[in-house]
């Protein structure tokens, strides 16, 4: 491993990423305390309009990726993977943030550069900073340590692919300019910040809660982080989420307005907006004004569109479905950063693979839609931007009613997220009291002669001796120079990630493999069972036959009933309570497939000719038929012409017909085993070519469901195929094989 770079402190850095290597968690741990970001603020992707790639022009793609795994029908274009415009994000919240760094790796591949993890449960209710690597619930605790690790393996992340990844996470709680200090020195890219939202669902004080926000706004302005505001909670809480349009524009407002004030750039806001509805709600039609009316109102701004979360159940095959609108609002309106959350989010179980899966369809969708917009048009006229008009005058006329009466006596009437469409109100809106909530009266004011010796303070400041910056009067302050800053390990000698990282290794050997789905070494796989039962029956049943195949603590993770009696689909997961020894599987060798292209190129070149039929009293043609026919992509694809001889032929009959056909192979089908009649087919083919003395001049190949490759060579055929064969794979070793490759 070659030395990449130098770290701040001068020290060598040798530690990169290898492709075919597992991110090694104690290389990421090793000197953190010297650890500093390579960069701060957000970085947008590179766009580039009127892209070649593969064979495709694209309109709304970005810089491709160094390394990266693209969709599956890829294939079909020579393995393209174009990167939309839009920033992609993934939530990260399996606890262990040695486990959240492994998947943001996998979801780095895959196209995500915008990694968001959430905080663990309750961590807004803590009033400072945590320190170490505890384990959190629903998210992780977030710590200088944890940042500083995830930023670390991040920076390693981005090198492997060639993108950078934008690491975020929230501002908020009592804690919240602490909590923005941290995020800055860690070169945190982006954040959460909106005072609303401490106040409505967090009940910390208004007062408090405007203040600190004003201290957390200037720390994030002074990094360029992205700030995304937390209108979308109001969708997300309310008893009628379309209701709420009209108060999402006015919180977005205020937030944007407050934040502008603070220093903000208008570039660095994003406004949180979700699809407020999801079928079977007639989606689009309330969801596309309000996407065209949020953009018209806030122009300037950056939209962060978020995949709708409120209405997601078990299914993930709904979810998707609902996602795929959210993009296509996308593209029909605007977006800056798509926001994704895995389609099992219903189930309380976001997994790996399914931070993935969301990835994709953010991907696949924007690439799907790519120049939609240069072939359809919104309507300037119609229900569409009456809709808009409407919204926009119903927010408007919030707003004058909260200018009249103030913003905490609206929040004191229950003004927001109150379910009713403004100005109709039902009178169920979070109502907080201005002189109550967490940390009530614990603003003071300023002295006059205040002064606070660190940069980007918010507020009068009156620095004595008119400095050049203001922390020259301690020379320096932890965000000018980073090396003052106090690097906290470990406070807790249980709950932290060496003992956890001890104990995974303690139970699985080095060399042993257990299935995961979030934590090293989970165990949890899932089984999808259909069973032919009402819905409590089949949930039972699925418990059990789990309970029997030998998974421990199985749980129902989703059901459907297909009809109520004909049956019942239930996913289960389950510990498998065992682990496989790597040295004992057996890993058969992958062929090496040669490309379509190449194939159809040689053959272009240097015609084949293979005499094909099903032999002895063997009447199955479909496996020969496939194998030839061009309909699904047999050998006929390639260029390769195939005499197709029918059923039943005698093997001699084969041969005489390769001769006079001056062919190049012969493909014989055998599917009987009975007596071991496709054995003895086999042997007779070889046998009969040696004694005609033509036995070097064709490639004799066998296929059928119960011949191997070794049956085949042993008796005496260039190769044999069994069940699942495809046309390539045939094409592929005939080529090879003429090529003497073989
Ligand atoms: C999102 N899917 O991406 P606590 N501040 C604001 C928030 O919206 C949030 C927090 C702080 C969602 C996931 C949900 N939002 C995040 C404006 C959380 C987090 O530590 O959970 O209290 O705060 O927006």
């Amino acid at each position: 491993m070659k030395c990449c770079r130098d770290d701040r402190a001068g020290r060598s850095n040798c530690y990169r990423l290898e492709p075919h290597e597992k991110i090694d968690v104690r290389e990421i741990l090793k000197d953190l305390a010297n650890y500093r970001p390579r960069r701060k603020g957000w970085t947008w992707r590179t766009p580039r309009p009127g892209q070649k790639i593969g064979p495709f022009t694209y309109r709304e793609t970005s810089e491709p990726l160094k390394r990266s795994i693209p969709l599956p029908a890829a294939k079909y274009f020579g393995g393209i993977d174009p990167q939309p415009d839009y920033v992609i994000t993934t939530e990260i919240a399996s606890g262990r943030f040695e486990d959240d760094i492994r998947r943001m790796r996998m979801a780095a591949w895959h196209g995500a550069d915008h990694i968001m993890v959430i905080r663990t449960t309750g961590q807004s209710h803590i009033d400072g900073l945590l320190e170490g690597t505890p384990e959190g619930i629903g998210g992780i605790p977030i710590t200088r340590k944890q940042l500083r690790a995830t930023r670390k393996a991040l920076d390693l992340i981005e090198d492997e692919v060639g993108r950078p990844i934008n690491f975020h996470s929230y501002v908020s709680g009592v804690a919240g300019p602490e909590i923005a200090v941290l995020f800055a020195e860690e070169g945190v890219n982006g954040a959460h910040q909106d005072p609303q939202y401490n106040v409505l669902y967090r009940n910390v004080n208004m007062q408090r809660s405007f203040v600190d926000a004003a201290v957390a706004k200037k720390i994030m302005a002074s990094c360029n982080m992205l700030q995304i505001d937390g209108a979308h909670n109001a969708n997300a809480t309310a008893r009628e989420a379309w209701k709420v349009m009209p108060e999402l524009l006015v919180q977005h407002a205020i937030n944007c307005a407050f934040s502008e004030a603070v220093g903000m750039k208008k570039e660095n806001i994003a406004l949180s907006s979700v699809p407020p509805t999801a079928p079977p709600a007639p989606a689009l039609a309330y969801d596309l004004p309000y996407a065209v009316c949020l953009r018209w109102l806030f122009s300037g701004y950056k939209i962060r569109a978020q995949q709708n979360t409120r209405y997601i159940e078990s299914d993930t095959r709904e979810a998707t479905v609902t996602h795929v609108l959210n993009l296509l609002v996308s593209r029909l309106t605007s977006a800056d950063v798509q926001s994704t959350i895995t389609p099992d989010e219903g189930r309380n179980v976001p997994w790996h693979y399914n931070n993935i899966a969301a990835v994709e369809t953010a991907k696949q969708t924007l690439l799907g839609l790519d120049g939609f917009k240069e072939m359809v048009e919104l309507k300037k006229e119609g229900p569409l931007p009456a809709k808009v008009r409407e919204l926009a005058e119903r927010a408007v006329l919030f707003l004058e009613e909260i200018k009249e009466k103030g913003y905490f006596n609206a929040v004191a009437e229950g003004f927001f997220v109150d379910s009713g469409e403004y100005p109709e109100r039902k009178g169920d809106g979070i109502a907080r009291d201005p002189n109550g909530g967490v940390a009530a009266g614990s603003i003071v004011k300023r002295e006059p002669g205040y002064y606070a010796p660190v940069c980007h303070h918010f507020g009068f400041n009156e620095l004595p001796g008119n400095p050049q910056r203001p922390c020259d009067l301690i020379g320096g302050c932890t965000l000018c120079r980073p090396e003052k800053i106090v690097y906290i390990d470990e406070l807790d000698p249980e709950d932290n990630v060496e003992r956890r990282l001890a104990e995974v290794e303690a139970r699985r050997g080095a060399n042993e493999i257990r299935p995961e789905v979030e934590w090293a070494g989970d165990g949890y796989i899932t089984c999808t069972i259909f069973l032919p039962e009402r819905e409590e029956v089949a949930e039972a049943a699925a418990l059990e036959i789990a309970a029997r195949m030998g998974l421990q603590e199985n749980e129902v993770i989703h059901k459907r009933v297909m009809h109520p009696a004909e049956g019942t689909l239930v996913e289960i997961k389950g510990i498998v309570p065992f682990a496989i020894d790597r040295n004992g599987l057996r890993i058969p060798e992958k062929p090496q497939l040669l490309s379509e292209e190449e194939i159809r190129e040689e053959i272009a070149r240097r015609p084949l000719k293979a005499v094909c039929g099903t032999v002895g009293e063997d009447e199955h043609s479909v496996g020969m038929r496939e194998i030839i026919d061009i309909k699904h992509g047999g050998i006929e694809k390639f260029g390769i012409k195939a005499v197709y001889l029918g059923t039943s032929v005698p093997v001699e009959k084969m041969l005489d017909a390769a001769i006079e056909e001056d062919a190049d192979a012969i493909l014989i089908s055998t599917i009987i085993s009975h007596a071991d009649i496709h054995r003895k087919n086999m042997e007779k083919l070889a046998r009969l070519a040696v004694e005609k003395g033509v036995r070097e001049r064709f490639i004799l190949v066998a296929g059928g469901t119960q011949v191997t490759h070794q049956l085949a060579v042993e008796a005496g055929l260039d190769a044999g195929f069994g069940r699942g064969t495809r046309g390539i794979e045939v094409a592929s070793f005939l080529v090879k094989k003429r090529r003497g490759e073989i």
